[in-house]
């Protein structure tokens, strides 16, 4: 994936570079042609509009489900230098959780990893703030939560599990 990612950001580089010489290039044409305010004009209402659409077609699908207060089982979790406290260590497939999550000291990222270390959603956790996030677990299994933000020297031992069980029928 890195590769990929590598190479798209190079083309746009390149791509943004070419603009800019051609607007260096442009800015010493020292008379520009009639009409080139309406030309201007109309491209900056083109980008505007193609901007416009690609946000919003780029944004409707969230990463993760805003927090709902319906029938979800709420999960109180808790950091702090260096250690994750949640409050509840079995967690059923298939029914929304509301996360709660806070901190008792500095700034931390609760993400939460499946069995595979695939980050599924996080959120960040802040000191004297509660945030949320709503997750549905699909599939039964082991999950860790891990901290996203540096925040000390044992950073990396912030790390605690639960586990997602088969839902009662
Ligand atoms: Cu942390």
């Amino acid at each position: 994936m890195q590769p990929v990612v590598l190479l798209i950001s190079l083309i746009l580089m390149a791509a943004l570079s070419a603009v800019f010489v051609l607007a260096v290039r442009a800015a010493r044409d020292p008379a520009p042609g009639p009409g080139a305010n309406a030309k201007r004009t109309g491209l900056i209402w083109a980008m505007t509009i193609a901007g416009v659409i690609v946000s919003v077609a780029s944004l409707r699908e969230w990463p993760h489900a805003l927090a709902s207060t319906g029938d979800a089982l709420e999960v109180n979790v808790s950091g702090g230098q260096w250690w994750w406290d949640i409050d509840t260590t079995e967690i059923p497939a298939g029914k929304p959780v509301n996360f709660n999550v806070t901190t008792e000291d500095v700034t931390h990222g609760m993400g939460i990893y499946d069995s595979s270390l695939t980050l599924l959603t996080q959120v960040q956790a802040i000191p004297g703030y509660t945030t949320q996030i709503t997750y549905t677990f699909e599939e039964p299994g082991s999950y860790q939560v891990l901290c996203m933000e540096f925040c000390g020297v044992a950073h990396h031992d912030m790390v605690n599990e639960f586990e997602v069980v088969a839902a009662e029928e």
